[in-house]
């Protein structure tokens, strides 16, 4: 089967990539998998203004690297009385030292920043772009997702991951921490990009 490398080292993605790509006929694969550990360049790879850019820079970066078709997914949290932050910074948005817990000092720094905000303050998106690159002189394919919610006033679940005990989803009426993984690959942004690329890629086999 073909080897199908999805750029990520995050292990909440992972867990959700996995199961969105499950039925295609490609093996996914990560990075450790084809024994790509991180460097100290990965650090800083995530320098664009914009999810598209930086998602491009992963998987050109992990496709140069593998030299086999690679997809990259970028994706943050806005809230739009924020002027959309913390965006491509949602993972850096504390500014975790090492060693802390990044999820849980990201939320804090959310809840701080909104603190006394009333509901119609509190609305936000989840977005993620995805961007597959077959090899190195491929046009890129990009895909996009994004759900509608707003931030909680204090956590709620122990599900997911991120910032997904904050986000108050309006399809489902609770907290992504609150839903199942099924529930929320239903209606999540990164649920809406990965199928996008999954009907792609039946259309346009690798
Ligand atoms: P990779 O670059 O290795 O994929 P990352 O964690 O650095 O991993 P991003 O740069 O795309 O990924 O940052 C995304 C951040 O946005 C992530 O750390 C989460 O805090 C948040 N995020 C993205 N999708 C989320 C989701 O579905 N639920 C909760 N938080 C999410």
């Amino acid at each position: 089967m073909r080897k199908l490398l999805v750029a990520t080292r995050n292990v909440g993605k992972k867990r959700e990539i996995r199961s969105l790509l499950g039925h295609l006929p490609y093996e996914i694969v990560f990075p450790e998998d084809v024994g790509l550990y991180e460097t100290p360049e990965e650090q800083v790879l995530e320098t664009e203004q914009t999810f598209e850019g930086n998602a491009r820079k992963k998987a050109e970066y992990f496709q140069k690297r593998a030299r086999v078709p690679t997809v990259a997914d970028d994706s943050g949290i806005e809230v739009l009385s924020l002027g959309g932050l913390p965006g491509v910074r949602s993972r850096r948005f504390a500014m975790a030292a090492p060693g802390q817990d990044i999820d849980l000092a990201n939320n804090n720094a959310l809840l701080q920043r909104l603190a006394g905000a009333p509901t119609d303050r509190r609305g936000a998106r989840f977005r993620c772009v995805v961007v597959l690159l077959r090899d190195r002189g491929a046009v890129p394919r990009v895909f996009e997702g994004s759900c509608r919610g707003r931030i909680e006033t204090e956590a709620k679940g122990t599900g997911g991951f991120g910032y997904d005990p904050l986000f108050y989803s309006y399809d489902l009426e609770k907290t992504f921490g609150e839903a199942s993984q099924k529930e929320k690959d239903g209606v999540s942004h990164r649920g809406e990009a990965f199928s996008a690329l999954a009907d792609w890629l039946e259309a346009h086999p690798l």
